[in-house]
């Protein structure tokens, strides 16, 4: 008999949710049980976490569920990457849980790679470089602080140790540190030694879909939780998300679609070709097998800041409709470059930008809407085809999951610069990755497609054609948009 009550914890760097799901009748129906706000903030000079918060969060999304009627279920909790919490011998947190946008690293992948080219670190794991993984975020950490720390946990699985006390290094998540070998299947000993780190300092690796244990009988006692055994999901959010892709056959690639962009491929094996590496591919670590073959893309950070700063006057579906009344094409901005990562102020980054390269600065909210927008379908269009140029892999179509597919405005405007047929939905996908890995270690379902099968027959999934564009005006906006940097 299957337990049939899942319940799945997903933080993302902008939302966290605490939903419910259940099997019936061939089906998975979800429901919301709690939603709360996520984002760092600056503390003493430093962007941090509220690792606390976001726990007690999971209590009351727990709690929630009681209240509805959830005696007994399984649990999975899935978070965004690479930050990690360090606890002292007692087991006790040390210092603040430092956000990824934190410039600290700032400068740090150079430095580190005076010691170890970055091709070597590239060979041994296969991972991006991205200025804030683990890898250079440890590099820079207080030496004593280091030290001092009997554990090193990402967020996810020191969320597993507050809930049930146990120490596990959820592979997936582990992967996105840049310190795991992908030949030897577990940390590198050489980067842990230009850390000046022991193995010890991290649990050993578990696979999503390992039973971890149950909740801690103090706290459910104390907060009125169900009884709930906590199974490890794909604890990578973006892990969880291509799972909860509800793909059929092969040639699909996906946009993971939340505060980043993720847009690539599923493989069987890592790519670690030299124009891999060259182009900063990675090959982050799935579920059952799995790699994500993908790159990191500005995504809707850009917006969510701009939004933020006007006060949260519009809903991101306002800005949407907004962006699709201004002015087309009218200024553009290189979405990726760095001046983006973490501005005082997204709004002035973004006209400073177009100011200085002779483009019409955006005035309104619409206008903001519409530049971020349009290039951001005109990155995607870079990405893709270089994607595309780097597996030699022809896609037919992209699978936009996440927040990200409830932006039809972006969804149709990528679909008619890249040419290429996009399927929006389901915007829960990570929730039902997460999920998925669930039922799969309960034997509910057996395998990824199987999952993929039932997601597709329970939740809608929206088209959108290419419509024909001018080649003229598109050759000009790519290499504008090329231009920029
Ligand atoms: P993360 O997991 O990184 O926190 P989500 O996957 O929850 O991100 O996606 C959040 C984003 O989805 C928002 O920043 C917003 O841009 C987009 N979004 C959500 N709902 C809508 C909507 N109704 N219309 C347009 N965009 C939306
Ligand atoms: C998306 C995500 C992404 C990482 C970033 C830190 O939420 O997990 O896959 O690169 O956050």
């Amino acid at each position: 008999m299957h337990m049939n009550h899942y319940l799945a914890v997903d933080i993302g760097a902008s939302s966290g949710r605490v939903i419910w799901g259940t099997l019936r009748e061939g089906a998975l129906r979800l429901q919301e049980i709690h939603r709360f706000g996520n984002g760092f903030h600056e503390k003493d000079g430093k962007f941090c976490w509220d690792i606390e918060y976001l726990f007690g969060q999971i209590l009351t999304g727990l709690q929630m569920a009681k209240t509805l009627g959830v005696d007994e279920c399984t649990l999975g909790i899935d978070t965004w990457a690479v930050d990690y919490v360090l606890l002292n011998r007692k087991g006790e947190r040390i210092g603040e849980v430092f956000a990824y946008r934190d410039p600290r690293t700032n400068g740090a992948p150079e430095r580190l790679h005076r010691h170890l080219s970055f091709q070597e670190v590239y060979e041994k794991t296969g991972i991006q470089q991205l200025s804030f993984n683990t890898l250079y975020q440890l590099f820079v950490h207080d030496r004593e602080e280091l030290e001092a720390a009997k554990h090193i946990l990402l967020v996810p699985d020191y969320l597993h140790y507050r809930l049930c006390g146990v120490l596990a290094s959820e592979a997936t998540n582990a992967s996105t540190t840049q310190m795991l070998n992908w030949q030897t299947q577990d940390y590198d000993s050489d980067l842990l030694a230009l850390l000046g780190l022991q193995r010890s300092q991290f649990p050993d690796l578990v696979r999503p879909g390992v039973r971890l244990g149950a909740v801690l009988g103090e706290l459910v006692r104390e907060h009125g939780l169900p009884r709930c055994e906590v199974i490890s999901a794909a604890t990578h959010d973006t892990a969880s998300a291509v799972l909860g892709v509800p793909a059929q056959g092969t040639s699909w690639g996906y946009l993971s679609s939340g505060t980043w962009s993720l847009i690539g491929v599923e493989r069987e094996h890592p790519l670690t070709s030299r124009l891999a590496m060259e182009r900063n591919y990675t090959n982050e670590w799935g579920a059952f097998g799995t790699y994500r073959f993908l790159k990191n893309m500005m995504g809707m950070w850009l917006i969510q800041q701009v939004r933020k700063e006007a006060d949260d006057a519009y809903s991101f579906a306002e800005l949407a409709e907004m962006a699709a009344a201004a002015e087309p094409f009218r200024s553009l901005i290189p979405c990726n470059d760095s001046r983006f990562m973490n501005p005082p102020k997204m709004t002035e980054a973004i006209r400073g930008f177009c100011r200085e390269s002779g483009q019409p600065v955006p005035a309104t909210a619409g206008e903001l809407a519409r530049c971020i927008f349009d290039s951001m379908a005109l990155s995607y269009d870079v990405y893709v085809r270089e994607l595309q140029e780097v597996t030699g892999e022809r896609l037919k179509q992209l699978h936009v999951v996440g927040g990200g597919a409830n932006n039809g405005f972006l969804c149709q405007l990528s679909a008619d610069v890249l040419g290429m047929a996009i399927y929006a939905g389901p915007t829960e996908a990570t929730v039902l990755g997460n999920l998925a890995v669930q039922m799969i270690a309960d034997g509910a379902i057996r395998d990824i497609q199987e999952a993929r099968d039932l997601i597709r027959r329970s939740f809608p999934v929206r088209a959108y054609a290419p419509r024909p564009m001018d080649s003229g005006l598109l050759a000009e906006l790519r290499a504008k948009y090329r231009s920029l940097g």
